[in-house]
């Protein structure tokens, strides 16, 4: 087999393009070529904007695509690359649910059934299904919107903690809920901190152990861990810069941290090579039996148009030219991540930037879809300019109206 492989990184004014070998043909043959140039285009802007770096890897058949800009640690100076590993934030709950549906297979957990069958400490509400958690309909209330209302003081207090899950959920119940059980979807890391207590609490087994034995292990994921609660990324990784509420003050620093404020949620280190292999392994069915994977890509609009779904576990994304692309976003402090791959895991895509609490990068991220599913650059007026559901950003508490 023959393996096309082009990197290109971008450091500075110099750019560097190395081509080796030729394609072996296309297998994804009814979508446009990646577009390496606009893939490029947009990681500029993501740097015009405030991020020091970014990545992005496309996997499309034999083909692969290796691209970087910028810094992945602006201190030491060192130059982005596109296999370096770093925290995936919600990503992770593609992996919990994972885990979860090969329970559900195993006939031990029902996805129809209270999660209180299975909890330690009952939710408030009995009706709150194990389905509910998986696609953001419980109501329960998400306790991030309160624990980083300030984004560097709040972080600052977590970076270092260690929280029970019972703990986190706690901090939800104290709230009312957002609605009723299975009324509207709601996104909340609530859902899926009580998902890594149930996990634990039917199987008595560490959820380090779960994504290790039943995910990483078998696909070979060799960037991807779960240390939970050590603060530090093995191997070679990209920073994390946590830009301020006030944005003349410098970016912080945030690559250390336990991130138990996430854990099931949100803690998963990895990178571009494993999140492709895990999505594109993931829908073809290598991971959960058919029937838990149409439940998991059952997807049901979370936006006004219809572009932006969810499944269990699983975001939807339809793209200008047509296809909808499965996988899931992730914001962590210093890190925002898209993970995508098609319906038949032949093209998957993985982009980063080693940045957050600056919604307009994610947003002109999101642009790396475009690019390397339909092969097109994102009209200019569009790209600095978000409106409507374009800037809406999935991930962070939408419950908060800041004054
Ligand atoms: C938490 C806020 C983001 C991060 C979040 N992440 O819920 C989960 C996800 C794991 O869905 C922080 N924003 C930022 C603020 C805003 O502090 N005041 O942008 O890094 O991925």
């Amino acid at each position: 087999m023959r393996i096309k492989t082009v990197s290109i990184v971008l450091a500075g004014s110099a750019a560097l393009a190395t081509l080796a070998a030729s394609p072996a043909g296309a297998a994804t043959s009814s979508l446009p070529s990646p577009s390496v140039t606009a893939v490029l285009d947009v990681q500029k802007q993501a740097l015009a904007l405030g991020a020091p770096g970014a990545l992005t890897r496309i996997d499309s058949g034999n083909s692969s695509y290796r691209i970087s800009t910028g810094r992945a640690d602006t201190a030491a100076g060192t130059g982005m690359d596109a296999d370096r590993r770093f925290r995936v934030g919600s990503v992770s709950k593609s992996f919990t649910t994972v885990v979860l549906m090969q329970l559900v297979a195993e006939g031990r957990i029902d996805l129809d059934a209270s999660a209180n069958d299975y909890l330690p400490k009952a939710l408030p509400d009995d009706r709150i299904t194990v389905r509910h958690l998986l696609s953001h309909r419980s109501g329960l209330w998400d306790y991030t919107n309160d624990m980083f209302y300030y984004t560097v003081p709040g972080f600052e207090s977590v970076r270092n903690k260690v929280f029970t899950y019972q703990e986190l959920i706690d901090l939800s119940t104290a709230h009312k809920v957002n609605n009723e059980p299975g009324a509207a979807y709601s996104y909340s890391n609530t859902n899926f901190v009580v998902l890594g207590q149930l996990i634990e609490n039917v199987t008595g087994v560490p959820m380090a152990t779960q994504y290790q034995q039943r995910i990483f292990e078998p696909l070979k994921l060799k960037n991807t861990s779960y240390v939970h609660p050590n603060t530090t990324i093995s191997g070679s990784y990209a920073r994390g810069y946590l830009r301020q509420d006030d944005t003349t003050l410098p970016l912080v620093d945030s690559t250390e941290q336990t991130v138990s404020w996430a854990q099931s949620a949100g803690a998963v280190i990895s990178n571009s090579v494993d999140l492709n292999r895990f999505f594109s392994a993931l829908v073809s069915g290598k991971l959960v039996p058919q029937t838990q994977l149409q439940e998991m890509m059952s997807m049901v609009p979370v936006n006004s148009d219809g572009t932006q779904s969810y499944g269990l576990g699983l975001r939807g994304r339809t793209l200008s030219c047509g296809v909808t692309v499965y996988g899931h976003t992730g914001t962590v402090q210093g890190y925002y991540t898209y993970a995508f791959t098609t319906a038949d895991g032949k093209r998957s895509m993985t982009s980063m930037a080693n940045t957050s609490n600056n919604g307009t990068v994610n947003t002109v991220l999101a642009g790396t879809l475009e690019a390397s599913f339909c092969g097109k650059g994102v009209a200019k007026a569009d790209k600095f300019a978000p409106s409507g559901d374009e800037g809406f950003t999935e991930d962070i508490a939408p419950q908060v109206v800041r004054p």
